[in-house]
């Protein structure tokens, strides 16, 4: 029996991961920091929170970290755990540094001072594209980031590559592009979207204000991209891997699809500050612009090429643009409807 080690496992893709690596037979161990609240919800929502063996873990404590490696011994790390809201990053940029730069550094000294053989995952991100340079991304280009966050992640990438090329760790990196399901977090556009037009459909909620609709993610769904972290650690080197789905959307083309899912029959109507959505069978606006949502420097659109991956990993995404968010609409529809909206 293999095991792993996934910090982060509390968000999105930590329970998706935890789940794929259970079924597969490993051992699975998890990292959580301390909170005053419980935030299992995730992996409860997966029926798998009491199959995770947890250690109190933070990426601000250099000696936490390497106890839990020396008491573990895991045979896979994945580094999941991040301040991974590129929006909070503008406000709070020195904490998002500690966190996803120096963390992952953290992590990888502690690797070499235990001399833990352990493979190690890093979560890149296509958030380091930033200003794209080429019109489809892929590992070969430029990167130029537009954010805090993605500054930081940039220096969790380069640090991971340079361990690997001075240290002999067997250490992957996976520029994720965005991936998203119902387990996303409430802040992000793609759950805001689906959880609001829910609660306005039932009443809950009357208006959904989003920031930059113009701006278009290549959005695949996480079930599908925790499996690729997985093949990233199996493959005989350590290298690095863009993960993407190939096909870039809107915010407004992810609203209009929530919204048909839902039951809405939206028409867009103004430009710019003044763009509204306004449902046909009620003639209510149930989407509006607040400019308090947009980022002080924006990532205009990105798309992904993920052939290397498919040749090396053998991995594609499985679930459509269409399949992501009529999933997402479904879900946050149920929850909203049983008035147990718990993550
Ligand atoms: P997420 O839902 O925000 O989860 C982040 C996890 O990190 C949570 O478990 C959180 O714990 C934990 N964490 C935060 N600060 C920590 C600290 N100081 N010490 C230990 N753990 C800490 O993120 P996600 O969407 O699953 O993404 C997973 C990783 O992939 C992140 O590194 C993210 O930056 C990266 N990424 C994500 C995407 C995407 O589209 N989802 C794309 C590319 C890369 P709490 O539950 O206590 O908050
Ligand atoms: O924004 C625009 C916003 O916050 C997507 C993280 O997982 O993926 C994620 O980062 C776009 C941006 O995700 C609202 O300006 C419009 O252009 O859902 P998001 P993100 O910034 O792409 C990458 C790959 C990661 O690595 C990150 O960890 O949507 N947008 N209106 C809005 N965004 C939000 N959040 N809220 C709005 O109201």
């Amino acid at each position: 029996m293999k095991t792993a080690f996934i910090t982060g496992i509390t968000g999105q893709d930590g329970a998706y991961l935890a789940k794929f690596l259970l079924e597969k037979g490993y051992a699975v161990h998890g990292g959580v920091r301390r909170t005053a609240s419980m935030n299992r919800g995730r992996l409860a929502e997966l029926g798998i929170e009491n199959e995770i063996q947890y250690h109190d873990f933070d990426l601000l404590e250099l000696s936490n970290i390497v106890s839990v490696i020396d008491e573990i011994k895991p045979d896979e790390i994945y580094n999941l755990a991040a301040q991974s809201f590129v929006a909070a990053s503008f406000r709070q940029p020195l904490l998002t540094s500690e966190l996803d730069a120096l963390g992952v550094l953290r992590i990888l000294e502690a690797l070499r001072m235990t001399g833990s053989q352990a493979r190690f995952y890093q979560a890149s991100t296509s958030e380091m594209f930033g200003k794209i340079q080429d019109q489809i991304q892929s590992e070969m280009t430029p990167l130029y980031p537009r954010s805090p966050y993605g500054v930081a992640k940039l220096f969790a990438h380069w640090i991971t590559v340079n361990y690997r090329e001075a240290h002999n760790i067997f250490a992957a990196s996976g520029i994720l592009f965005n991936h998203e399901s119902p387990l996303r977090g409430q802040e992000f556009v793609t759950r805001k979207i689906t959880l609001t037009l829910a609660k306005i459909k039932h009443r809950n909620a009357n208006i959904l204000e989003l920031g930059n609709l113009n701006a278009a993610r290549d959005w695949g769904f996480a079930g599908d991209f925790v499996q690729g972290m997985w093949k990233m650690l199996q493959h005989k080197v350590a290298d690095t891997y863009v993960l993407a789905t190939g096909r870039t959307n809107s915010v407004r083309d992810f609203v209009t699809h929530a919204a048909d899912a839902l039951g809405f029959r939206l028409a867009w109507e103004g430009d710019g500050v003044n763009e509204t959505a306004r449902d046909r069978s009620t003639n209510r606006i149930v989407v509006r612009v607040n400019p308090a949502f947009f980022r002080a420097s924006e990532v205009d659109t990105l798309i992904g090429c993920p052939a290397k991956a498919e040749r090396d990993l053998d991995w594609k995404p499985k679930a459509t643009f269409e399949e992501l968010v009529e999933g997402m609409a479904s879900a946050d529809n149920d929850r909203v409807s049983r008035g147990c909206v718990l993550f």
